[in-house]
């Protein structure tokens, strides 16, 4: 497999202007026609013409309306070779087949349930036609769509329909055109049975946008909330940034079958139906918020992504880390901003950072890859995100803006790189940020220490910070990157001194907003070593650092464990009090793991049932606030700071914090989880939300007891739940204890729920992650369940990526998790090889692990990519793990 280089970048020789697509569909094959309009891209060009091309029948070329001769290109399994193009423009005309129905890879034109649907990002556009598949190569596109009337009723591309109409044999066409330039990977293709959801939206310049779901019919009920969530998007991006829909139509439509959660195509957004479809009765808060959260991502790709594109695949985090932040925002402005900060958080350390320190850590901006498909990372987006969230940090909302505008003012219509939004940003603030473009191109989690100290003859508090970011493949030595650290300080009351004056780097600055106090400093750290020097300082305060998490590093301070919980008491950054929970408990999390290691007996810190307790008690916080404050960091989070990762211990750990706490607190938890409970109509808004969560939580505690008091209560809740958020929180509590309460609670879910396949996804899920020892071969009879499709994505994810993600079961020790991984990826790899890669990569941090386990791991390794036929895909994360 060969290995593609950011450095190797080249402008394409050709340009193309426009597209014209043709499809006839059939049952079996599907015939397109591609007529382009090619022009030399560089001066007097007469290199030949390269397209790609995968699993394409080439039926005949034209250039100039002339049949080309066989001797005047060449096909390879990966391209067509135009040797001697014409000089200056000219036309092309390509004519293929192609096989949707035997398409399971769900890349290119593929069928699912009947339906024909596409999905080219990154790069399956290929697989339909002959093409320069590459995101700077820009043109307008129509395309007409031919196919059975009865079979295929609807007719989908993008852009606005220009005309349809009945031809014979009972068949029908559309004909579609986008009048904006797009690369290819945002073309999309939808036939098939659907019907539609309409809505419409009045943009700020008074255009009115029509705007439809479609679905199967029976599913058109469940389309509401994604409805809603579309307009508030498209209010959104106007209020905060002032960007308005460009067409008059807005379609989404809803699949099974799709490898990722969904697709920005240009008007023609596609998504897996667990993002879109949501009622009351079968969706949980969890899914509503991702609803609303997916559909304002692929919405705001309009601006950021298809009108502004990347220039190549290595500059995905543009679009993605922008469109992830922007997400952000607005799931924040909707709901409660530090919850979901919280939230975002709490991903980044539990999948990014391991990502970060492992065989497969890059750079946001990766320097290298062989299947692009690999690097749509939890590193290019949440740290991509983290990255623009600085921008934003160190210019205020005003200043991120007004680099917005800028950036969309110079590049609208242009497929562009990293550079260019840093330089929009910067340029728009008249800023110089140095070293900022590392976080670009630098892997790994850099760690900050940060001192402090107090003179009170001098009244200055001084914060020492160095940093240092880890080795990671291909990158032994670091520079430093530039840290934005927001700081306050917290005096001996609680409450936020202002800041005057800071001393660093020989410059003495003044700390001010136009004579109004500041709480909240952003401190530039962008070398190895700096002091920071506060003035005016009348006691010795407690330092809040890295509120709001201002940057994406780990924090190692010498704040002790009374500061902390001074600080889970009285931080005015609601982040930070959380925070400073956290920082306790995987502080008691680590020492009850050496603990228990060397058997000795655990015994919990009385102080930290104290902070739990009174955060529980709290009448004043967010409820949401509390169901997170009172959640330990998850068992990889602790994995992950461990010299050597023990899953076992980790687990009787965590185990014996929550049944502790569950029983010390108990009084507390029952209270919150009873007058949580409500009878009103489920609502989707914060404040019930917020009481639900509580509620789940406390009920999630107080099983953990497994006690017969609260286990009754846990199926009381079952069984009264009018909603998918109490009912599977009631469930999920109820299964952490093996017996016949829980067999019985999972099998009455799954005769109640086997006619909803999103339903029965979770009823898998759950059952993948319980963590109970030889939960494999509960996990392997359940692939063969009725219910279970390896085709399916969304099942594989939930059952497999499910089962890899709970440490006890993959990691037993006899290895029977890595077997069972291994078979499965080499299943599937035949099937889908986005998918299996995706799988494969629980393997890649063997290494973290003991002698016996990392055996174990490597043999699985060593046995899949010594496999025949094995994709590129899971080539590629099966060898960089070994490597
Ligand atoms: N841009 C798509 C991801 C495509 C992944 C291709 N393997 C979804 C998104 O991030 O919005
Ligand atoms: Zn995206």
């Amino acid at each position: 497999p060969k290995e593609i280089f950011l450095k190797d970048y080249k402008k394409p020789d050709y340009l193309f202007d426009t597209v014209d697509l043709e499809f006839q569909l059939g049952s079996d094959e599907t015939i397109v026609t591609s007529k382009i309009a090619v022009s030399p891209g560089n001066e007097g060009t007469s290199s030949p013409l390269v397209l790609h091309g995968r699993d394409l029948k080439l039926l005949s070329i034209k250039v100039n309306g002339t049949e080309l001769k066989s001797d005047k290109y060449t096909v390879d399994p990966r391209h067509l070779t135009i040797l001697t193009p014409p000089a200056g423009v000219f036309n092309l005309e390509i004519v293929t087949e192609i096989y949707p129905q035997l398409n399971t890879s769900l890349e290119g034109l593929y069928r699912t349930t009947g339906n024909f649907c596409t999905q080219c990002e990154a790069e399956g556009f290929r697989k339909i036609t002959y093409f320069q598949d590459r995101p700077d190569v820009m043109a307008k596109y129509t395309c007409r769509i031919e196919g059975d009337k009865t079979l295929y009723p609807v007719l989908l591309s993008n852009g606005n329909l220009i005309k349809q109409g009945d031809l014979e044999g009972g068949k029908h066409y559309a004909l579609w055109e986008d009048p904006f330039k797009k690369p290819c990977y945002l073309f999309a293709l939808v036939a098939g049975q659907y019907e539609c959801r309409e809505g419409s939206f009045v943009t700020c310049s008074g255009r009115k946008v029509t705007l439809r779901i479609w679905t199967p019919a029976e599913d058109l009920p469940k389309t509401s909330h994604a409805m809603y969530s579309l307009k508030e998007a498209m209010k959104w991006d106007e209020e905060v940034f002032g960007l308005e829909y460009d067409l008059d139509l807005f379609n989404i439509v809803v699949t099974p079958d799709f490898n990722m959660g969904a697709m920005e195509n240009k008007s023609l957004n596609v998504f897996q139906s667990r993002l879109v479809l949501a009622s009351p009765e079968t969706a949980t808060d969890g899914d509503y918020a991702a609803i609303l959260g997916v559909i304002g991502h692929e919405y705001f790709h309009n601006w950021t992504g298809n009108r502004v594109t990347c220039r190549d695949w290595f500059q995905l985090t543009l679009k993605e880390g922008l469109t992830v932040f922007r997400d952000q925002e607005f799931s924040s402005d909707l709901g409660c901003r530090t919850v979901k900060r919280i939230a975002d958080v709490s991903k980044l350390r539990s999948y990014q950072f391991p990502q970060d320190a492992g065989p497969m850590a890059h750079p946001i901006r990766p320097h290298s890859y062989i299947k692009m498909d690999n690097f749509y990372t939890v590193t290019v987006y949440e740290k991509g995100a983290e990255v623009v969230r600085m921008y934003k940090t160190l210019f205020g909302a005003s200043g991120f803006r007004k680099g917005m505008d800028l950036y969309f003012q110079r590049h609208d219509g242009q497929a562009v790189t990293c550079e260019d939004f840093y330089s929009a940003m910067c340029d728009a603030n008249n800023a110089q940020l140095p070293n900022f473009l590392q976080w670009y191109s630098q892997a790994g989690t850099p760690t900050v220490k940060v001192t402090s100290a107090y003179d009170a003859s001098s009244q200055t508090f001084s914060l020492k910070f160095s940093q240092e970011v880890p080795p990671t493949p291909g990158q032994p030595m670091k520079e430093p990157m530039f840290i934005p650290v927001a700081v306050g300080l917290v005096d001996s009351t609680g409450k936020d001194m202002p800041l005057t004056s800071i001393y660093s780097d020989g410059i003495l600055r003044t700390v001010s907003n136009d004579g109004q106090p500041i709480f909240t400093t952003v401190l530039q750290f962008n070398k190895k070593e700096e002091e920071f020097i506060f003035n005016n300082v009348p006691e010795r305060p407690v330092p809040s650092l890295l509120r709001g998490y201002s940057a994406p590093i780990r924090l190692d301070s010498d704040l002790t464990e009374s500061d902390l919980y001074f600080l889970l008491a009285n931080d005015s950054d609601e982040f930070n009090r959380w925070e400073a929970g956290q920082v306790l408990a995987r502080k008691l999390m680590l020492s009850l793991v050496a603990d228990f290691q060397q058997q000795k007996t655990l015994a919990l810190n009385p102080k930290f049932v104290d902070g739990l307790r009174a955060i529980l008690r709290s009448t004043s916080l967010d409820k949401e606030f509390i169901a997170k404050a009172i959640t330990l960091p998850g068992q990889g989070e602790i994995m992950d700071m461990m010299a050597v990762a023990d899953p076992d211990a980790v687990h009787a750990v965590r185990t014996f914090i929550k049944k502790e706490l569950a029983s010390q607190l108990k009084d507390d938890l029952l209270a919150a989880a009873t007058s949580n409970r409500s009878s009103e109509a489920y609502a989707f808004n914060h404040d019930n939300v917020a009481r639900r969560a509580l509620k789940n939580t406390c009920l999630a505690y107080l099983t953990s007891m497994n006690e017969p008091d609260v286990t009754e209560l846990a199926l009381k809740e079952y069984n009264s739940a009018t909603n998918m958020t109490d009912q599977f929180a009631a469930l999920a509590a109820l299964s952490q204890n093996p017996g016949q309460v829980r067999d019985d609670a999972l099998l009455d879910f799954y005769n109640k729920w086997k006619h909803d396949y999103l339903v029965v996804s979770k009823w898998f899920a759950l059952q993948a992650t319980l963590d109970i020892p030889g939960n494999v071969a509960n996990v392997r009879k359940l692939l063969s369940h009725p219910a279970f499709d390896m085709r399916n994505p969304n099942k594989v994810y939930s059952l497999i990526g499910g089962f890899c993600g709970s440490p006890v079961s993959f990691h037993a020790k006899d290895g029977s998790g890595y077997k069972f991984l291994g078979e499965v990826v080499l299943q599937l790899d035949k099937i889908n090889p986005q998918v299996a890669s995706r799988m494969v990569s629980a393997f890649s941090r063997w290494r973290r692990y003991d002698e016996t386990r990392q055996a174990l791991a490597k043999a699985q390794l060593e046995m899949i990519i010594s496999a025949n036929g094995l994709s590129e895909n899971v080539y590629e994360i099966a060898s960089k793990s070994l490597a």
